[in-house]
């Protein structure tokens, strides 16, 4: 039995019973079964029972809310954002069901074409930090395109994705199709990633647990779609609006407490804006509001778990600039945080996944791009200048699979998703989310007669 922690109040709010090695194989058997008639559902009532999953989401939206914010102890109104992008995921792969098709090819003596086939069982391993979202991420696609799922969510936050599993019950989806098993990465996921029956895995998590699911699919030659973490540049030129970036930048570091992939705590600040930012920076950063996630006001919540808090507390050294204010009694909370850093210290170069924020400052574009690009990741990151050529020169230059211009949101239903090197690989979202999900075959019919 695992007990469920709210992080803001260390309250017990559910205890939920940890899945052993049997009952995954008992889901990936319902799963196994489930899937002939899944695959075989018309396109139109397959994207049907996905638009009612999706209109269920919404119409249950607060209470997934709610169940969110005391689970991972985000704000209630980032909880209610992200419960909202799910339904929209769903609507959005319902839509995609019927325009993901093959293609006739022309050859000699006959007519080529191809199909897009489901892969069969996919097991889906997802992360604490988004747990319904992410979760969502993975099924819409990998429903959409005909297959039958195992969906393990994280040990520290596995209610959301119960639920929904209940709520794909409620839509219609058949038994069997999407199979929710809470337990442990050692025990559940990792009988995912060895089992024979299961043809793919989409992997959000950290990057060393991704290179041992990579390592373990290997045995069965498995499909793997690996999110892992991230180390981001928001790179802030002189020339850019300073008011708006560093208005912007404080949600780019402490939005979900830090624990976010895509968080851009590596602020670089050219040479010659960097005092100016400095000073607008502090401001904003002393404004975000960290407190109650279940008060609708609220900004920041608290960490997911004291582990979580030993970590983050040992990149918060060095030469502090901000150190704001948290809760201090019960709850995992970590106030924001900025501290002046170089490229080379353990704050810039690791993932803190908390609300810590590196300042780095640079040269020139030269320099700008060397620094952003001095990492083994390559998840995310943004670029604020008010020059549109640098904007573009520099959007090319840096190895990251999603940027963003004079923004710093970077994350879109329609839009793919995903990492370069160490970040991982393969997308997620938008119609490319649907090639890691399907295999293309190839038919030649010979008509020569
Ligand atoms: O991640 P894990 P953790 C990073 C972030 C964070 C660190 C540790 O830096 O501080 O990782 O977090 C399952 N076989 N990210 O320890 O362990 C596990 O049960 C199969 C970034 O929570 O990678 C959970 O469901 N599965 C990231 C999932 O993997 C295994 C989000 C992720 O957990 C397994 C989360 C195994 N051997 C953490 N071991 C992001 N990309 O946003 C664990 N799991």
């Amino acid at each position: 039995m695992t007990v469920v922690l709210n992080p803001a109040t260390e309250e017990a709010i559910a205890e939920v019973q940890s899945a052993t090695v049997e009952d995954a194989d008992r889901a990936i058997e319902a799963a196994r079964r489930a899937f002939p008639a899944w695959r075989a559902v018309a396109p139109s009532d397959r994207a049907r029972l996905l638009r009612r999953l999706a209109a269920l989401v919404e119409e249950h939206g607060e209470e997934l809310a709610r169940l969110e914010t005391r689970n991972v102890g985000k704000p209630i109104q980032d909880s209610r954002g992200e419960v909202a992008m799910v339904a929209e995921v769903f609507y959005f792969y319902a839509g995609a069901v019927d325009k993901h098709h093959g293609e006739t090819i022309p050859v000699a003596g006959g007519v080529d074409l191809t199909f897009r086939e489901p892969l069969g069982i996919v097991g889906l391993i997802v992360p604490w930090n988004f747990p319904i979202a992410i979760a969502s991420w993975k099924l819409g696609p990998a429903l959409a395109c005909g297959n039958t799922v195992v969906l393990k969510p994280a040990e520290l936050t596995p209610l959301t994705a119960m639920r929904l599993a209940e709520l794909a019950l409620d839509a219609g989806l058949p038994e069997g199709v999407l199979n929710v098993v809470p337990g442990s990465g050692s025990v559940v996921g990792q009988r995912l990633v060895e089992h024979a029956d299961v043809a793919k895995i989409g992997f959000t998590g950290s990057t060393e647990v991704g290179r041992s699911v990579m390592a373990g699919a290997a045995g069965t030659i498995k499909r793997v779609t690996l999110e892992l973490g991230g180390k981001s540049a928001n790179i802030v030129f002189a020339d850019a609006d300073l008011e708006a970036a560093a208005a912007a930048a404080p949600f780019a570091v402490f939005g979900n407490a830090g624990q976010d992939c895509c968080a851009r705590s590596r602020i670089l600040v050219e040479r010659a804006a960097y005092d100016r930012f400095l000073e607008l920076l502090v401001q904003a950063t002393a404004e975000v509001r960290v407190g109650d996630p279940e008060d609708d006001a609220t900004q920041m919540g608290p960490l997911i778990s004291a582990d979580q808090r030993e970590k983050v507390t040992s990149y918060a050294d060095g030469t502090v600039v901000f150190r704001g204010n948290a809760p201090a009694d019960r709850g995992f909370w970590f106030p924001c945080t900025l501290v002046e850093a170089t490229n080379e210290d353990p704050v810039a170069r690791e993932e803190v996944f908390g609300p810590v924020g590196a300042l780095i400052p640079f040269d020139d574009e030269d320099d700008a791009v060397r620094i952003a690009n001095d990492t083994p990741y390559g998840l995310s990151g943004s670029i604020w200048t008010g020059g549109a050529a640098r904007a573009l020169r520099v959007a090319r230059a840096v190895e990251t699979g999603v940027l963003s211009v004079n923004s710093n949101t970077s994350v879109r239903v329609s839009t793919p998703f995903g990492g370069f090197k160490q970040s991982g690989f393969g997308r997620e979202l938008g119609m490319h989310a649907l090639e890691g999900y399907s295999e293309v075959k190839n038919v030649y019919i010979a008509t020569g007669g």
